[in-house]
């Protein structure tokens, strides 16, 4: 199968660490989802990246999959081992929880990254604000619902462990004026136990040079 991402993504790397921990084989496709070149819209109508190309033929071979967390509900339902979702449906919540707000504090901060791009008189503080408000939102919970040790969920690595360490490590490369490792020490030490894994350390998160003309 073949897997389109972009470099920095956070949703794109949670896919990439699935594909790598389950052991499945695909081909890597890096675009700038944002620029006029990007494949993007040839495969998904929203037109954002990660798109999952399974291998056709079969009962979804060849039809994108889309959306990160559709991608990875698909990949546990199609490559169920190893398991990265708690099969407890109760657990399986809790690490979707981690999933929902770790996306979350991503999608603010990609608000926040083009509105900062754009000139100062530009700029609305009120837009600003309410991003960075849901960044630190979202982080706090993030802290309250890691471990100090050992995984997030059931005591095995999987989902929620990805999802806080790709938002973990997102905003250490996109925000690095913003200091959040002091006031969030367990995420941070999660973060660093996670880099031990060679899922990690094979999918670490590069910044991409994005057009002018998107913003
Ligand atoms: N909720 C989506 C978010 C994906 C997303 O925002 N991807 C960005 C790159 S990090 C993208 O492709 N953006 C292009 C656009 O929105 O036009 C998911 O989890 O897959």
């Amino acid at each position: 199968m073949k897997l389109i991402s972009a470099s920095p993504s956070p949703y794109a790397r949670k896919v990439r660490i699935v594909l790598h921990e389950k052991g499945i084989p695909f081909d890597l496709e890096t675009t700038v989802p944002w620029n006029a070149d990007t494949v993007t819209g040839r495969h998904n109508p929203l037109e954002k990246i990660p798109i999952l190309i399974p291998d056709g033929p079969g009962p979804q071979g060849g039809e994108p999959v889309f959306e990160s967390s559709y991608i990875l509900e698909w990949l546990e339902v199609h490559h169920p081992h190893p398991p990265m979702m708690p099969a407890d449906p109760v657990e399986r919540l809790a690490a979707r929880r981690l999933e929902v707000v770790g996306d979350g504090v991503c999608d603010a901060f990609v608000l926040y990254f083009f509105e900062m791009k754009r000139t100062p008189e530009h700029r609305s503080a009120a837009w600003i604000d309410r991003q960075l408000r849901k960044i630190k939102g979202g982080l706090a919970e993030l802290e309250r619902l890691v471990p100090e040790n050992g995984f997030c969920v059931g005591g095995r690595f999987g989902l929620a462990d990805i999802a806080a360490g790709c938002t973990a490590d997102y905003l250490t490369l996109r925000y690095p004026e913003f200091a959040w490792q002091p006031g969030h020490p367990k995420l941070a030490a999660l973060r660093l136990r996670l880099l031990d894994r060679p899922s990690f350390q094979m999918t670490a998160p590069t910044a991409q040079q994005i057009e002018p003309a998107v913003i």
